[in-house]
């Protein structure tokens, strides 16, 4: 699932139908009066939240959202239809900004729309006029225009877990694996561009690209993602065993997250080795006792070990349970 997390769009509810002015025709009467119908409502715009996370990202060609216009009056004192309201999935978690008036609506439930922009009320026809002192008014009034703005949209995701780690280290892989994501995995560095998101047990994971040293200060993918990182829970740093230093790799990149702040380098840290089918047991068991030596919580998984996938997600579904009801 790509990941567009902000968005600017133009919303219009729709305007209200014209009433008309129309006149009743009877046979034999010369005169029977007005008819003409009031014009219909317009549709308004709603936005109601959604668990697809991706759903900005499908909006991100879509420049123009707007509800339908309500149908003007007829004659035979026929009412015109309401337009069609518009209502918006959007990502649960996204707040919405109507930058003209400042109006701020934050959707934090799902299946419950929030009215954003109303629809401006159908015109009266000239059957509305009418009245003891003037039975053929010519009168009606056109329909009000409907509320219209631009919106700015911005998913502020709880991620619950940040992948870090520098790239081929399985990240990917591994969110996949634990996932229903379909993030694309390459034998070589820098094959994730912009975050993964999948979900786990109600939680979600969220994959990002590879850093790399210096990506404090800009280098490689860099800054942009830390930021994504900064606002998860819990990271989970991947450290793959093809490192003959796993610790001097720890360190590169601990010190990358001292650089950057933002209080990154004070959350809840879990080390995971991976790609154990590449390396002996011993091997695997001397890089987990360095890195537990610097009181680290660590685990080992390869991607084709089963059992070694299914032991480090109860681990995780455990610790993520723990953490909420802490
Ligand atoms: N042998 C082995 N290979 C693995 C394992 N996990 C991942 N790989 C391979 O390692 C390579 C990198 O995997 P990715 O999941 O794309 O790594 P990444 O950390 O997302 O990489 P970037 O997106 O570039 O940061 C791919 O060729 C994977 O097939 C594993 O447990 N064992
Ligand atoms: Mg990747």
């Amino acid at each position: 699932m790509a990941f567009v997390d902000e968005l600017t769009i133009h919303m219009a509810a729709g305007d209200g139908g014209n009433g008309v002015v129309r006149w009743r025709h009877e046979k034999g009467k010369e005169f029977a009066g007005p008819s003409g119908g009031d014009g219909g409502n317009g549709g308004s715009v709603y936005v109601v939240g959604s668990r697809d996370l991706g759903l900005l990202y499908k909006y991100r060609h879509q420049k123009e959202f707007h509800a339908e216009r309500g149908v003007d009056g007829g004659r035979d004192s026929l009412f015109g239809r309401n337009g069609e309201d518009l209502i918006l999935p959007v990502p649960v978690g996204t707040v919405v900004t109507l930058l003209d008036s400042g109006k701020v609506f934050d959707v934090i439930t799902e299946d419950e729309p929030m009215l954003i922009l109303e629809g401006g009320r159908g015109g009266l026809g000239n059957e509305r006029f009418k009245s003891a002192t003037n039975r053929s008014p010519d009168k009606a009034t056109p329909g009000k225009p409907g509320e219209q703005s631009e919106v700015h949209l911005e998913l502020k995701l709880v991620v619950d877990v940040g992948f870090l780690g520098f790239p081929n280290a399985g990240k990917s892989s591994l969110l996949n694996e634990l996932t229903n994501a379909t993030a694309k995995i390459g034998a070589y560095q820098f094959t994730t561009l912009e975050p993964n998101l999948g979900a786990f047990y109600g939680y979600v994971l969220a994959d990002i690209p590879g850093l790399i040293e210096g990506a404090a200060e800009g280098r490689g993918l860099g800054i942009k993602f830390l930021r994504h990182v900064s606002r998860t829970k819990m990271l989970l740093h991947l450290i793959s065993l093809e490192n003959e230093d796993v610790v001097g790799a720890y360190k590169t990149m601990r010190n990358e997250l001292e650089q950057f702040g933002n209080g990154l380098p004070e959350k809840d840290e879990i080390i995971l080795l991976t790609k154990t089918d590449l390396v002996d047991q011993a091997t695997v068991d001397s890089a987990k006792a360095a890195l537990a030596s610097l009181g680290r919580e660590v685990y080992a998984i390869s991607i084709i070990d089963d059992a070694s996938i299914k032991t480090f997600r109860d681990m995780l579904i455990a610790k993520l349970r723990a953490a909420k009801t802490a």
